[in-house]
């Protein structure tokens, strides 16, 4: 990046820093204000209480999820305690086993980040699994009218699991049906010096961040927040996300917002 440049979006990432420790949590709005204030302007915000009406709050125990879909076979990324590379290379780390097994492992009470259930599959496409979808009705007012019932992406892990800093090219809106989440958001504006290499995945740990490899983010600030079921973290596009389970945890996430054309990222 041209060096003006640079030192423009870095007196940008420092203002941001001046804007609020906190991410805006919502319980009442619009989505029209909540499109003018947060999607357009590209800043995060917790939806309190969201999907608290979702039937899946009540419903979605481990053995509820066990008596409608545990003979199916799913693909999870494992073998994560023994490398940290399980992101960047899921190809490698994923494989299938009964949902069942992971189920028992979720509601064993064990912490671990060995084996975690992450949105790379058509969970809710499949033939077990389409009738979990009427419990988790897309939140419409939000998305947009081509929205599906079964576009929403399954995430399942017991407490411990951890998706590490990266950034996405789309607006996400995390659910949260069980159990609690803690996240950590830096601006997009600090990607260059997050992924210099360009990369949508960055070796800076917000909750050990090393500021004498990363010395540009001591302007940055980490914003963290908690989500509990029936919430609903929008995450804007770009924006940097760390993702820990505080418990045994199912989230469901959506992509599908109403936007008008925009250049490529
Ligand atoms: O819940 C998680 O572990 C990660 C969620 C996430 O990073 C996403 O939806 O983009």
């Amino acid at each position: 990046m041209q060096e003006d440049l640079q030192r423009l979006v870095r007196h940008l990432l420092a203002l941001d820093g001046y804007a609020g420790a906190s991410v805006d949590t919502l319980s009442d709005f619009t989505a029209e204000s909540f499109y003018h204030s947060y999607v357009f302007r590209n800043r995060p915000a917790l939806l309190e209480g969201l999907v608290a009406t979702w039937p899946a709050i009540k419903l979605w125990t481990f053995e509820y999820m066990m008596a409608q879909a545990g003979d199916m076979e799913v693909g999870v990324s494992v073998g994560r305690d023994r490398e940290t590379d399980y992101e960047a290379n899921y190809r490698r780390h994923e494989k299938l086993i009964p949902f069942r097994s992971l189920l028992e492992l979720a509601a064993s009470g064990v912490k671990s980040n060995d084996t975690y259930l992450v949105a790379k599959g058509d969970f809710f496409r499949r033939a077990h699994s389409r009738a979990l979808c009427e419990d988790i009705p897309p939140p419409m007012a939000l998305l947009s009218a081509l929205t599906k019932p079964d576009d929403g992406s399954l995430w399942l892990g017991p407490a411990g699991t951890i998706t590490p800093l990266h950034q996405d090219s789309v607006n996400v809106l995390l659910c949260q049906v069980r159990g609690q989440k803690e996240v950590s958001l830096i601006s997009s504006l600090a990607s260059p010096w997050l992924a210099p290499t360009g990369l949508s995945l960055s070796d800076f740990d917000p909750d050990r961040p090393d500021y004498c490899a990363f010395s540009v983010l001591r302007e940055a600030r980490i914003y963290r927040t908690v989500l509990s079921p029936g919430d609903a973290l929008f995450i804007p596009v770009g924006w940097w996300h760390k993702v820990s389970a505080l418990s045994a945890s199912i989230s469901v996430s959506y992509t599908t917002f109403r936007l008008p054309k925009l250049p490529p990222l």
